[in-house]
Order: C-alpha cells, then structure tokens, then sequence
C-alpha cells in the first residue's frame, strides 16, 4: 500500500506526464538529429567525390599542357606563328582531350593558336597569376568568334607556348546539381581558375598545409583538395539550407508522427492523472450523496456448507453507472484522509440493513474490514460498539478483519485491539500470508481468526510447493488455537483438500457471491428450514456467540 500524500501524487503525476512527453519527443528530436547526422554525412562524401573529380581533371589537363610544352619548346622565335607551328599546334590539341587548342602568345598579345594566325593580335592582358611551379595564368579570356566563354590561358613561363583551357571542361563533373559550387583554385594566389557557384576564402584557410579537409562550417558541407602535382586545389560545397530541405521532408513524416504518439500518450497520463487526483472528491461527493453500498459474502461451514456468517465488502457504483473497485478506492481513501468516513458508512448501512439481526440469528456473525488507520483513532471502538447495539450483537457476533500490515502499525494498534475483544469483537486477520509472514505477532497479539488468502488456497492442486504452505499454516493455526477461513474457494478439489486439513470454514465463489443483504437474509432463512448453522471456531479467550 502506498502511503503518499496528495501534494506527493501530485508531484508524482506530473512528472509521469513529463516523463509521457519527453519519452515522445526525445526519439523525434534524436531521429531528426540522426537523420541531420546521416545526411550532412552524405553530402561530406559526395562532395569529396565531386572535388576529387575536378582534381583528377586538373591534374590531366595539366599533365597534356606539360606534354604540350614539351614539343612546343624548339620554338624559333622569329617564326612562332609559322604554317608548320600552327599545324604542329594543331596536332597537338587534337590529341589532348583537355587542351581546347594551343597558343602563341608575345607579352601581352596572342598572335596565333592551332585555328591559326589572329590578324590582328588579341590583346590578352598581363598574366593573373603566375603559378608556384611555373607558369603564369589568364582567367577569363574571351577569343575572336568565341564570344561569351572565359578561356583560361596558360603559359610557360618565358617561352610564350600557351594552352587554351575551357573552363567547363574542368568542372564538367555534375549534371544537374544547382546549388553545388564547385571550382578549381590556384593555390597560392588564392584566385579561382575556374567556378561554378560561390567560393569562400575561408575554405582555403582551413585547408592550410593539408592536402584535404572536409568540413561543415554552419553553412556549407565542403570538400578541399589538393593537388599533389599542381599549384591548385579543388572544392565542391553545398549549402546547408539544401540539407535542411532534405530535413524538413523527414520532418514532415516523423514531427506529425511523434506529436500524435505524443498527445496520445499525454492525454492519457493526464486523464489517469486526473481521474487518480480527483478521486478523494469523487468519493466524498459520493459519501454525501449515497453512491457507497455494501455486499455481503456468506462464509460457510465446510463439512456442512452452513451459512454461519458473512463478510460486508464496501461497493461504490457512481451515478453514471460506472463501479469503482474497492482495491483501488480505499488505498486512495486511506492516503487522502477518508477512509473513517467509508468505514463510518460502512458501519452505518451494516447497522441499518442488519439491524436486529442477531436476535434472529443468534449463532452468525458479521465482519467488517478495517484499514488500520482505522485502528489508530478511538472512533473506531465507539462505532463497533453502536453497531452491536443495533445489530443485537453478542459477543462473538462481530468480526473486524484487519489486514497482517494493519497489524504491524505500532503499539497503538496492539491496544486498541485488545479493548475490542474485551467488548466480544473478534479479531481476523485478512489477506494472510501476503504481508510480512513474520508470526512473532500471532503469539504477541490476541488474534481469533485467521484468513488464508485466495492466493494460497488458488494454489491447491496445482502448485505443490506453496500447498504445502497452506498445509504449513493450517497446523501453525491449530498449534494456536486460531479458527481457520479459506478465501477465493472456487474449486471442489480446494474444498475437499482443505476439509481434510481441518480447516472449519470457508469464503468463495463456489459457496456463494457477495450479495445484497436481502438476499443473504432470504438464504439464511431457507437454511434455517433445513437445519442449524454456527459460528467460527475461536479460540480459548473468545466466546463464540452461539456458546
Ligand atoms: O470484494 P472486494 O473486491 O470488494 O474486495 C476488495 C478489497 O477491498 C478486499 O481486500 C477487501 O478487504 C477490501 N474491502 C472491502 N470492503 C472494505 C471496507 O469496508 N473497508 C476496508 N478497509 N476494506 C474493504
Ligand atoms: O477482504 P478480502 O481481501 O478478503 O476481499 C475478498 C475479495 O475476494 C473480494 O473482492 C471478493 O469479492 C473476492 N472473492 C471472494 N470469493 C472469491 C472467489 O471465490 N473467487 C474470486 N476470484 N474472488 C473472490
Ligand atoms: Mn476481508
């Protein structure tokens, strides 16, 4: 039984409400975190993929312009643009794959290439840059009849021998991928020979003395290469927001998911919540307004199957039709303050409905169960002893049933029980076996009567261990001179066995249902028509009423 206050229960379902919400949105927010992971991881290697292809490229086109330069070097620098050099340049761009054509170019002028002589020179500008290795660069080089294209010119150094570059054909490594930069840049002039997208400084910086770096800056997943040959390095970058587009399609299906789920599960802590909360003032209106009832179920003699007494059960059946089970309502009437009030209507409707029942019925008895917050106050003497008067009770005639952990509140409990022997209440102990099996109590408290849980008699022909400790309390029993009730009979078989034990009397469906007090009175009378019934056995110091 739990024992926590209302502000306890409070605190308690609020956390479980917090717990609901977090147990919802902590795998939502963790696979989105994931599936943010995963993806950034993917465009990492994807964009390495796609700057190692610009890379390779490079590294080609650089390689064919070497080769290029090489036959071109036996140049006579009276006749660069001769019809023999200009077929040779020819020659040359045609088995280059990279080389869009080969060039002459005198200072700042490009006097002819392998489509031939340019009458008159283009004029080129001073080099861009010149490389670490060697060779001096022109970006953007638009030629006569080619208008619109950026050619990238490169030279060696001091011999005008120059390849034309297109620029695509670097970065002709995607297909339809809009926001992907990609680009190749010279290195140590920190210039793009050729982009497509954006560049950021920044990127070049973080690659420092490295030959790769992948890195996700916030903004971009980029991917830096360099070249092991060339003074330049490659990129490829994507924009995070295009990550997070991938994201939001996710997000889409799991937030919607995990939201409901999340609601769901709220919603039903919050609605157990409350109906827990709300319950002590469910049971107090109830009180007021009568919704409280007691049942009664017969215990039976069982070498006769005599009805010599009944236990009252408290019932609660609320307006909208709706039943209340006991075993939840009265740990929360206990922890709320309101079990005296249940015990106090329990006593009353016993006393109303079986009053002047022992005049007629001198050898039964009724019992009550008692929480042991009952026993802590001195109400509880007073109310058992109205109840005896209006029931016409004799000693012996009530029973209080009180639970083993009833039992083990204190001293407190120890006299309160023994005031009520003296006024003739016998004392049962309920539910036994199911507490804290320690027995010291059993020699220490005046006890009448022990009740053997449903648990153990549920056990009887089907476990034999824990029937062997049904037998073990039965003997205990007899060695203390306690009546014995078996609870939860359903079964013949745990009849017969528990005769053949010795055991007097009996609780269960298999006798008979808790019922209205009308109809326990209309089987006692149909009984009495048949023959005598009795009470239970006690032991030395208890009269028994029918003595
Ligand atoms: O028969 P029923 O399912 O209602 O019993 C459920 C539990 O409620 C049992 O453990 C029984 O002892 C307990 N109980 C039934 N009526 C009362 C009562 O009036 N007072 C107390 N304290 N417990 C009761
Ligand atoms: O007070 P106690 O804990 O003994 O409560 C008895 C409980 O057991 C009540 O809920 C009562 O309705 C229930 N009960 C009584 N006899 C039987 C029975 O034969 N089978 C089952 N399943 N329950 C029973
Ligand atoms: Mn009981």
């Amino acid at each position: 039984m739990s024992t926590w206050s209302l502000p306890e229960r409070t605190l308690a379902l609020a956390v479980a409400v917090v717990v609901a919400l977090v147990a919802v949105a902590a795998p939502v927010l963790a696979s989105l975190y994931l599936a943010r992971q995963q993806s950034i991881a993917e465009q990492q290697a994807h964009m390495a993929q796609l700057a190692r292809d610009v890379l390779r490229r490079s590294d080609q086109t650089r390689t064919q312009l070497i080769e290029a330069f090489e036959q071109m070097k036996d140049v006579d620098p009276a006749t660069p643009c001769s019809p023999g050099r200009i077929r040779l340049m020819g020659r040359l761009a045609l088995v280059s794959d990279q080389l869009q054509g080969l060039a002459y170019v005198d200072g700042d002028r490009l006097l002819c290439s392998s489509f031939g002589v340019f009458d008159p020179p283009v004029p080129v500008g001073a080099p861009h840059y010149r490389a670490a290795y060697g060779g001096e660069v022109r970006i953007g080089v638009e030629l006569p009849a080619i208008p619109g294209t950026g050619f990238i010119l490169v030279s060696r150094i001091g011999t005008g021998s120059t390849g034309i570059v297109h620029p695509r054909l670097l970065l002709d490594v995607l297909t339809e991928e809009g926001d992907i930069a990609v680009g190749l840049i010279g290195r140590s002039a920190r210039r793009p020979i050729a982009l497509r997208g954006t560049f950021d400084q920044a990127w070049l910086t973080a690659l420092g003395d490295r030959s790769a770096i992948d890195l996700f800056d916030g903004d971009h997943v980029v991917a830096v290469r360099r070249s092991n040959i060339g003074d330049y390095v490659a990129f490829a970058a994507v924009p995070a927001v295009s990550i997070e587009a991938g994201l939001r399609r996710t997000a889409a299906v799991l937030v919607p998911i995990g939201a409901v789920a999340g609601a769901v599960l709220a919603f039903a802590v919050f609605y157990v919540a409350r109906l827990q909360l709300g319950v002590p003032a469910l049971l107090k209106a109830a009180l007021r307004r009568g919704e409280i009832f007691v049942e009664y179920q017969p215990v039976v003699d069982l070498r006769t199957g005599a009805w010599v007494g009944a236990e009252a059960l408290v019932r609660w059946q609320r307006r909208n039709g709706e039943t209340m089970r006991p075993d939840l309502f009265i740990p929360v009437a206990e922890e709320s303050g309101l079990i005296g009030r249940v015990t106090e209507a329990v006593a009353d409707i016993v006393g109303r409905e079986a009053a002047g029942l022992f005049a007629r019925q001198p050898g039964f008895h009724l019992a009550l169960n008692l929480s042991s917050i009952d026993l802590a106050s001195d109400r509880v003497l007073d109310l058992l002893q109205r109840l005896a008067v209006r029931t016409g009770a004799r000693a012996g005639n009530l029973v209080v049933e009180i639970t083993e952990r009833g039992l083990v509140r204190g001293p407190a409990v120890g006299s309160r029980l023994e005031a009520l022997r003296r006024s003739g209440i016998l004392i049962a102990i309920d539910d036994f076996g199911t507490g804290y099996s320690s027995l010291s109590y059993l020699k220490t408290l005046e006890v009448d009567l022990l009740k053997i849980d449903k648990s153990f008699v549920d056990t009887i022909g089907r476990d034999a261990v824990t029937s062997h400790v049904v037998s073990q309390i039965i003997e205990m029993a007899k060695g203390l001179k306690l009546g014995l009730i078996a609870e939860g009979i359903e079964q013949e078989q745990q009849l017969r066995f528990l005769r053949e034990r010795g055991v007097d009397f009996g609780q269960g469906w298999r006798f008979a249902r808790p019922m209205a007090f009308d109809a326990l009175l209309a089987g006692l009378e149909a009984q009495a028509a048949a023959g005598p019934g009795g009470t239970p056995a006690t032991r030395s110091g208890a009269r028994p009423a029918s003595a």
